[in-house]
């Protein structure tokens, strides 16, 4: 069987989650602490993150390999589409999530209130709250954008890049980060991506010491 090891709000571990799960592909859920630094982790991944998959006897780090090796070994459902400007579309996406989204919004707010205290970093930091609070509101109004021109994220058909906005998004919803009063057309690709059974496991997720609000599984919100 395939083995994760990942912590539950990691945006990044829930996207390899998302598209194990999407693809019906069985895994074992291991906590991995990664900044206890435990050898055996280092030895996994040397650059100490998570995700790490262990999946067809292969050791993989990285979320954005491990999601394309996924997919070039178990291409049904399909999470990329098979023309190049499409496909171009996605990655193009999957960056802006989990590189400025996450930069912007994610590490500000999450980390700075969850995993700060997790690691024992201490208390967050008022100033980057503040920064992620205003600049999730800049991506919202851009997806909502992009949801008034496509059905999904990337076009009419769902792909990774609904899966690696979604993890943010979950991630931050568990914190009760996201106005969903902003954008009917986020709060409606959120509830249709939230309502698919790849989604149960990760509002099934419970972090000791931090109680998900009542709405974080509720599928009609
Ligand atoms: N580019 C990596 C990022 C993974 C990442 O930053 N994971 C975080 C948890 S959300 C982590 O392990 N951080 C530990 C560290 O940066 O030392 C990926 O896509 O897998």
């Amino acid at each position: 069987m395939a083995r994760l090891f990942h912590v539950p709000l990691s945006p990044f571990c829930r996207k390899v989650r998302l598209s194990l799960a999407e693809k019906k592909i069985e895994v074992e859920l291991v906590e991995e602490r990664y900044w206890e630094a435990d050898p055996d982790f280092l030895r996994r991944n040397p650059a100490a993150k998570v995700p790490v998959l262990r999946l067809d006897g292969i050791m993989m780090s990285e979320s954005a390999p491990i999601c394309e090796f996924i997919e070039e070994t178990r291409p049904e459902p399909s999470l990329l589409p098979s023309d190049p400007v499409a496909r171009l579309e996605v990655r193009r996406l999957v960056s802006w999530f989990d590189d400025k989204f996450h930069h912007e919004v994610t590490s500000n707010l999450l980390y700075e209130r969850v995993n700060k205290k997790i690691t024992g970093q201490g208390y967050p930091d008022s100033k980057n709250v503040k920064a992620g609070a205003k600049a999730i509101k800049y991506h919202l109004d851009y997806m909502t954008w992009l949801l008034d021109n496509r059905r999904w994220l990337a076009g009419d058909h769902m792909t990774l890049a609904d899966f690696a906005a979604a993890a943010h998004f979950s991630s931050l919803d568990y914190i009760s980060d996201v106005d969903w009063n902003r954008s009917a057309a986020v709060k409606d690709w959120y509830a249709k991506i939230k309502s698919r059974p790849a989604f149960r496991s990760i509002l099934a997720d419970q972090v000791s010491g931090f109680p998900p609000p009542l709405h974080y599984n509720d599928l009609d919100f």
